[in-house]
């Protein structure tokens, strides 16, 4: 394994999720000039949009977390989405829950594509999550991954794939994530 990168990932799929401690507010300002914004309708989607954090943070691409609330902070939403492509975000993704119409709006408002992630609500485990993100009207798009953890995770890999168009190195890098990720299938054995 590259020194630097960890791709704890690969073998995500054996271990249990391990439980970390930080929280957005100490990553709010990691970096300068993010070049993917990850948002978030609460506090309390954190744990499953964290998943995307760290697979960015693995490929060391630059990224922002915000707390952003369609319903809850309908002015900072605009804003956001208004100044994003002009900070030079290339990908936003975006997780919220239930009435999750986080991802919608923000697509309405700027041309950098975003991902949507339906966060696990508790009454309806997601549906009503995946269905307010994945039912958006013809000609404003959001990409929808899977509900919860594998969603958000997919969601940051998906965002490495395209910035990886036009960046070598981070194409290299996925190669081997995804090299390591079958290494971990075929050496996988059961109890
Ligand atoms: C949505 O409402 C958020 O994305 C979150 O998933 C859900 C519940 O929010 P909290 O009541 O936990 O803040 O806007």
């Amino acid at each position: 394994m590259r020194a630097g990168i960890c791709f704890r990932r690969a073998s995500f799929l054996f271990c249990k999720q391990m439980v970390k401690k930080a929280t957005i507010a100490n990553r709010k300002s990691q970096i300068a000039n993010p070049l993917v914004s990850i948002i978030m309708g609460s506090t309390s989607d954190w744990e499953t949009m964290r998943n995307a954090a760290d697979i960015l943070a693995d490929f060391g691409v630059p990224h922002e977390t915000k707390v952003v609330s369609a319903h809850r902070t309908p002015d900072l939403l605009f804003e956001f989405a208004k100044s994003a492509e002009s900070r030079g975000i290339e990908i936003i993704i975006a997780g919220a829950g239930g009435a999750a119409h986080l991802p919608g709006m923000v697509a309405a408002q700027t041309c950098v594509p975003v991902l949507g992630v339906p966060v696990q609500s508790k009454t309806l485990a997601g549906m009503d999550s995946l269905l307010s993100i994945v039912q958006m009207p013809m000609g404003i798009p959001v990409g929808t991954l899977a509900i919860g953890n594998a969603g958000a995770t997919n969601a940051a890999l998906l965002a490495v794939a395209i910035l990886s168009n036009t960046r070598k190195d981070l194409r290299e890098k996925l190669r081997e994530f995804r090299g390591e990720q079958t290494e971990a299938v075929l050496e996988s054995t059961l109890e």
